[in-house]
């Protein structure tokens, strides 16, 4: 291919979308790989806010209690998703780089969307790259940051989301153009398709795509469908840990080794005034339930499995507590976030709601929670508390 560029001229100068000659780029890749990365960032963000909305701890509308595999399908489908949309990302960029040297447009008026545009599509990229680096290292349970998780990835959530919406706005007649057309046409002043010289055809450049998309669900997706935990080597805690259950902050982490094992523990429940102190023979003396509940990680893992322990609700009427109170659910750990954890009223109530004290049939690991550890349906594994002391209805 000849070039129109004078080769007399050395002098530096910032590169231009010219200098990216390869054929492979074009719209209609653009539009097709952005298309399923904002399916993608749609699922995340969804699924985020219900995450969100699961932690709040009094949230304006209730969080569910039923079914009780939601919040583990949730955060399935938001590490899943999260974790597709890195290829999809990455090839997404790739195609559209070159503009970022387009010379600003001229005159005031053009110069000006030209501004607002390139603007609103960096907010667009930070906020992406942030949400899926952040939320990796979550999973993976890197936290080189200083700032608490949650809330900062919530927000920014919500302003890929709102930059999201404006670019595929704005762009919806380029979209559907490339989205009608034929993959190898050429739209605008695209060096155009593949000639055959190149050693990949866009279809070629599409389907290692997909292959990538699909290579990185499987990795993560064991983490949530145990039949695919042999092949996802990237879905972290799935199946180790005592019992067949992963741990998350192990007993000596939490430092409760030796106030759990003594011996002299006992359960307090307390409402306006009374108090009831149990043993744990004494717990095992009351009616016990079985529920088959999952354990489902905000950071993405879960598991189903058999707990066994008295009803929460039980506990409750025995110190008299009306239906629809809070809860707090206190534990022997004396530092960190999830020492102390609320009970909203509809989960103290649910019949599935327990204080377990045996897993599979098994006496509660120690690392699970023992002597007894809170299991409900339907909320976020960070709020199942391990190792409780108390229950302290609200009044
Ligand atoms: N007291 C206490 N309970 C806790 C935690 C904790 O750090 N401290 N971690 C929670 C988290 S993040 C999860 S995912 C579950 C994991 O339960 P498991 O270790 O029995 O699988 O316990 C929860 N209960
Ligand atoms: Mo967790």
């Amino acid at each position: 291919m000849s070039t129109t560029r004078p080769t007399r001229s050395r002098a530096p100068r910032p590169p231009a979308p010219e200098d990216f000659p390869s054929r492979l780029r074009g719209l209609a890749v653009t539009a097709r790989v952005g298309t399923w990365l904002g399916v993608c960032f749609l699922l995340a963000f969804v699924t985020g806010v219900v995450s969100h909305w699961a932690q709040e701890p009094r949230p304006p509308i209730p969080f569910p209690t039923q079914p009780s595999w939601g919040y583990r399908l949730n955060q399935g489908v938001h590490v899943v998703s999260g974790t597709a949309a890195v290829p999809l990302l990455l090839v997404k960029l790739w195609s559209v780089y070159p503009q970022l040297f387009r010379r600003p447009a001229r005159g005031w008026r053009a110069l000006a969307l030209d501004v607002a545009e390139r603007g609103s599509i960096a907010v667009l990229v930070s906020a992406a790259i942030f949400q899926l680096v952040t939320g990796l290292q979550n999973v993976t349970h890197w936290y080189p940051w200083s700032f608490s998780f949650r809330p900062v990835h919530d927000a920014v959530g919500w302003l890929a989301i709102g930059a999201l919406v404006l670019h595929v706005a704005v762009k919806l007649p380029l979209i559907r153009a490339a989205l009608g057309a034929d993959v190898d046409a050429v739209h605008g002043d695209e060096p155009g398709p593949p000639t055959g010289g190149e050693p990949l055809s866009r279809r070629g450049l599409l389907r290692v795509t997909w292959v990538a998309t699909g290579v990185a669900v499987l990795a993560t997706a064991g983490g949530t469908i145990p039949w695919l935990r042999r092949v996802s080597v990237l879905a972290p805690r799935s199946g180790d840990g005592p019992q067949g259950l992963p741990v998350n902050r192990s007993a000596r982490a939490a430092g409760v080794t030796a106030a759990a094992v003594t011996g002299e523990w006992t359960l307090t429940v307390r409402h306006a005034g009374r108090e009831t102190v149990l043993t744990r023979d004494e717990l095992l003396a009351l009616p016990q339930h079985t529920e088959r509940l999952p354990i489902a990680c905000v950071e993405g893992w879960s598991a189903q499995a058999t707990w066994t322990g008295v009803r929460v609700r039980d506990l409750l009427d025995l110190v008299e507590a009306r239906r629809g109170r809070e809860v707090v659910v206190d534990s022997l750990q004396t530092r960190g976030a999830f020492a102390t954890t609320l009970l909203p009223g509809q989960f103290a109530d649910d019949d599935r709601t327990l204080l377990a004290l045996r897993l599979d049939g098994e006496t509660l690991a120690l690392d699970h929670g023992y002597p007894v550890r809170l299991i409900a349906p339907n909320r976020p594994g960070v709020l199942q508390t391990k190792w409780v002391r108390s229950l302290e209805v609200r009044a």
